[in-house]
């Protein structure tokens, strides 16, 4: 079989601007990124993506970009930024870029000369349109806002913002839109960066003549529509097809089949993709949907297409509050989340923190928080009347900002993130919860995720094993097996807080078991075919 690097991969999120802080301004930077890159190879780490650290005006932490080939004073300088990608390819890791081409600052010069004045030459970089009886052009929501459309008084036109209004959309259908995103891709491709992580891919192509919907709270309609497979064969065709890199499209609502028109092996598109199935559609755990889920995405996609595999992110919260258990069993409830995330189907992200069970977080104030997404949309709710503290709690599970927190290092004076005022508030657990204690405990979900990432590279069947789930519909349990080339893995997962009995599947009921790995201590190696695990007990065994 076709042995592929960015499939046998494991990918470490670097949320920058929260990682370690060098210059004392309460701001992570690139800096930081160096001096902590044995840190990251040390837990097994073969790729680094990086979010974005472009000059922006920073209303979308560094997702409204105003100049793509400068970086962002907070976070260093090209000089730095070089010495990263040089540092991580010393030691045998890649780096991908945050590529984020759907929309750009409301600062940025184009957008600046766009909404100069309608005859500017590149008003049409934008997407502009007249007043409709006086009003918006069409009643769609915008991600961070209630309607996608912003007046521009100076030349009485709207323009088009899938997010914030700091973040109008580029035009796609303009050729000369494109031959600029592609200049700008050669030229962090030609430094030497491994790949791109492509924010939104899946909104770059709009409904033509953006007519208005029956339900604009579902916002959907802002994605996946025609010609945006035209665009990611011609952005292929033009660059990334040049390069031996890595693509990972971030594609909010989609669907198996969907997906597969991105990440199919002959489309010329994308290599893989993050869906949101999960993020979105699971604010609890629901292990039958969570089952459903991944069944549908192994047999949409594979083995025609690659997937990626992923709990939290910078924009969703911590995987062991949201999906697990934060508090009696939080290292088990890691170290379980972690072993699913590791041996389904598809590239494993590990985002910052999640790698010693940081937890989600719960601030006081509206003002203890940064997230745009969830500060427009506490005001949104209260100019409707809404109670300000109920409006303000019910935001707080979902609110971005619960994995934005910075990386807890150590016991001391802000985690040993910052010497200065951090830019947001350490989580105050991080006394207990840190890098520091991990280390010194070889017990800690530090070494368990190193165990983890360890056993990939020796066993192929994590990667390109086949997938069944033999679970059925167990509420709590996750039974799987992976099979490659007469080597059968078996994972068990307890997910909840209650023992539960598992039964070995008949066909495996007389074969011998040898234990791979175990989220508790003195797991017995060979197991009777019914047996008892403890709350959110995760078993690996290969089938002999
Ligand atoms: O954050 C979300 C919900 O609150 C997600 O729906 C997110 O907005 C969506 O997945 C797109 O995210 C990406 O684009 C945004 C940026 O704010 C996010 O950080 C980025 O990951 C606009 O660039």
């Amino acid at each position: 079989m076709k042995k592929i690097w960015w499939k046998e991969a494991v990918v470490y999120q670097v949320y920058w601007r929260s990682f370690y802080d060098t210059d004392g301004d309460g701001y992570g930077d690139l800096q930081g990124v160096i001096e902590k890159l044995d840190y990251i190879k040390d837990l097994g780490i073969d790729v680094i993506w990086l979010n974005p650290c472009y000059e922006s005006p920073d209303k979308d932490n560094g997702y409204d970009i105003s100049d793509y080939q400068k970086i962002m004073r907070k976070a260093g300088n090209v000089g730095t930024w070089e010495t990263l990608l040089k540092e991580v390819h010393k030691r045998g890791m890649k780096l991908i870029m945050d590529l984020v081409v759907n929309h750009t600052s409301n600062q940025h010069p184009w957008f600046l000369e766009s909404r100069s004045s309608k005859d500017n030459p590149k008003r049409d970089w934008y997407i502009w349109k007249d007043p409709v009886e006086g009003k918006e052009p069409s009643n769609w929501r915008s991600y961070f806002t209630p309607s996608t459309w912003e007046f521009d008084e100076k030349t009485e036109q709207y323009y088009f913002h899938s997010f914030a209004i700091e973040q109008p959309d580029l035009n796609w259908e303009n050729e000369e839109v494109r031959e600029a995103i592609y200049d700008m891709m050669r030229f962090w491709l030609d430094k030497g960066i491994d790949g791109f992580r492509m924010d939104v891919i899946n909104l770059l192509a709009k409904i033509p003549g953006f007519p208005n919907v029956d339900t604009p709270e579902n916002i959907n309609y802002l994605g996946n529509n025609p010609g945006i497979h035209t665009y990611l064969k011609e952005m292929n065709e033009q660059v990334l097809r040049h390069y031996d890199v890595m693509t990972v499209g971030e594609i909010p609502f989609v669907t198996p089949e969907d997906g597969l028109k991105y990440v199919g092996e002959n489309r010329n598109e994308l290599h893989t993709l993050f869906h949101f199935e999960v993020a979105d559609d699971m604010p609890t755990w629901d292990m039958l949907k969570f089952k459903e889920i991944q069944t549908r995405w192994y047999e949409g996609l594979f083995p025609k297409g690659w997937n990626s595999q992923f709990l939290n992110n910078h924009d969703h919260t911590r995987q062991v509050t949201r999906y697990g258990n934060d508090g009696e069993y939080r290292v088990q409830s890691a170290k379980l989340l972690a072993t699913m995330i590791h041996t389904l189907p598809g590239t494993p992200y590990v985002f910052q923190g999640e790698e010693i069970g940081m937890t989600g977080v719960r601030f006081d104030s509206i003002d203890d928080y940064n997230d745009i997404a969830m500060k427009n949309k506490y005001h949104e709710e209260i100019s409707k009347g809404r109670d300000p503290q109920e409006v303000f709690e019910s935001l707080l599970a979902l609110s971005r900002d619960n994995s934005r927190t910075p990386v807890q290092w150590n016991a001391k004076e802000n985690a040993g993130f910052t010497t200065g005022e951090p830019w947001i508030k350490i989580n105050p657990n991080y006394k207990s919860i840190n890098v520091e204690q991990a280390l010194e405990d070889p017990d800690s979900v530090y070494y368990y995720y190193k165990k983890l990432i360890g056993l990939r590279k020796e066993h192929e069947v994590m990667v390109y094993g086949t997938f069944e789930d033999l679970s059925g519909n167990d509420e709590s349990l996750y039974v799987y097996t992976r099979s490659l080339n007469n080597v059968t893995w078996l994972v068990i997962l307890n997910h909840s807080n209650i023992e539960n009995v598992c039964t070995v599947p008949d066909k495996f009921a007389n074969n011998d078991k040898r234990l791979i790995i175990a989220n508790y201590p003195d797991v017995e190696n060979n197991i009777a075919n019914s047996f008892t695990l403890k709350p959110h007990e995760a078993r690996i065994y290969e089938i002999k």
